[in-house]
């Protein structure tokens, strides 16, 4: 028998769609419809308004159904649908590609458009592959990720990627290695970056003791780890990643997928952290989630080499590129989200609210189950005590206690996330974790 539910007036079948990164057979026996949203809440089809705890999936971060980002969309659509994005272009991309170097920190200055994070990984790590062909050094090919990253699900991203269950079901992918990632016993419970852990960063000296240096291409983490559960990186730590790739002569990705535009209160993870990449890749908050849009963005030596090595003036010089990279109307999206983002100071909203926020998460270290509470910007997780062999199970119940009670929040392994909209007012941000705290003595 198929599985139906009451969606407004109307059922729908639930067979046909396979879910993403979803339990469907859990879902579909206990469905939860999304039909609508207004501000920082979704809206059921039974009429219930839900607080939204992860803007979405971290990236709606001005809220949600912004007029201007709706305007322009559809003006775009109106206008110029589509245009090829091979060997012809269309003005908007080339404002946005603009409107991106202005935003992201100095030398960050040619700019690759894709559709999605997962999409940026891929691009980031094949133009730092070809990069160092173009410079004569083919040699160097060898990708280092970390342990917990998360670059999205293509078989560039998995491969550098450090999630078991991402991986485990799809065979071989590239040769890669990975650094220790940095959630330390010794650092629980600690507001914003932990002051232990830098050391760790030396683990890339081992790499290119074992490697050689003339075998590695990049290394690609995220300014703070955002999937795994919100692990911010020890003082100190990304500076010196930076140093070790400097001293070697080895490309620099950071994914700032959940970084970027905001969540950290400021433009970009480079910016907070103080530590420039030689490539940084961006998504989610660029069109506030209304299109999909990723930008994969680098310095401008590298995009010089490509240029130089190019061959005849007429022929393609990075055969790489994806039919809707840079689609009008990303881009038309992106341009009015990127409007909100600086008229209404998204980055200086987050850093003002965010010892607010983590006041908050952390008022509930002391709840049952809770063994760990981090947190940066307006990102943070708590991680749960596991029942016997289920490390999985328990915020699960706690998030389906919480979507009963009117609150979205993501769960995912032993952790549960946060991640408001940067516009979220303090009111809503103490009711989000009082609903938490609720849950978890239920729990
Ligand atoms: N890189 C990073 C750092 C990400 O966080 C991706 C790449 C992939 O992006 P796409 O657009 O291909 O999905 C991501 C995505 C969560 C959560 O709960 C995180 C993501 C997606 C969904 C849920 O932390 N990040």
């Amino acid at each position: 028998m198929s599985q139906r539910t009451q969606a407004g007036s109307g059922v729908i079948d639930l067979d046909s769609y396979w879910m993403p990164f979803t339990g469907n057979r859990e879902f579909k026996a206990n469905p939860r419809l999304i039909s609508g949203a207004d501000g920082v809440h979704y809206l059921t089809p039974d009429g219930r308004r839900i607080l939204d705890g992860l803007s979405g999936l971290w990236c709606c971060g001005a809220g949600h159904n912004r007029r201007e980002i709706a305007d322009a969309i559809a003006e775009q659509a109106r206008t110029l649908d589509y245009a090829p994005a091979f060997q012809f272009g269309h003005p908007k991309a080339f404002e946005l590609a603009s409107r991106l170097r202005d935003l992201t920190p100095a030398g960050l200055d040619r700019v690759f458009f894709v559709n999605s994070g997962s999409e940026a990984a891929d691009t980031s790590l094949k133009i730092a592959r070809a990069y160092w062909r173009q410079r004569g050094r083919p040699g160097k090919t060898r990708l280092i990720g970390r342990a917990k990253g998360y670059h999205g699900v293509n078989f560039g991203g998995i491969a550098v990627g450090g999630i078991g269950p991402n991986r485990r079901l799809f065979g071989a992918t590239l040769e890669t290695d990975h650094l220790a990632h940095t959630l330390l016993p010794e650092n629980t419970f600690t507001r914003g970056q932990p002051a232990y852990g830098a050391h760790l960063a030396d683990e890339l000296e081992e790499l290119v003791a074992l490697h050689d240096a003339s075998n590695i291409a990049a290394v690609i983490v995220e300014p703070f780890a955002g999937s795994a559960g919100v692990i911010p990186p020890p003082q100190g730590y990304l500076e010196r990643l930076r140093a070790i790739c400097d001293r070697h002569d080895i490309l620099l990705i950071f994914d700032e997928v959940i970084t970027g535009f905001g969540r950290c209160g400021a433009r970009t993870g480079a910016d907070f952290f103080g530590v420039t990449p030689d490539i940084a890749n961006f998504a989610k908050q660029i069109t506030n989630g209304a299109v999909p849009m990723g930008a994969v963005v680098v310095k401008k030596e590298i995009y010089d080499a490509f240029m130089e090595q190019g061959g005849p003036h007429y022929m393609v010089e990075f055969p790489h590129g994806y039919t809707y990279s840079g689609h009008p109307l990303a881009c038309a999206a992106a341009l009015a989200a990127l409007d909100l983002f600086e008229s209404e100071g998204f980055d200086r909203q987050v850093a003002e609210k965010a010892g607010f926020f983590e006041d908050c998460i952390h008022g509930l270290a002391n709840h049952p189950h809770v063994l760990d509470v981090r947190n940066l910007g307006f990102a943070g997780a708590l991680t749960l005590a596991s029942y016997q062999g289920e490390p999985a199970r328990r915020p699960y119940e706690v998030a389906m206690y919480c979507w009963q009670r009117g609150l979205y929040v993501r769960y995912g392994g032993d952790t549960l996330q946060f991640g408001p909209a940067f516009v979220m007012e303090k009111s809503d941000i103490a009711e989000m974790f009082n609903i938490v705290g609720d849950a978890l003595r239920a729990a």
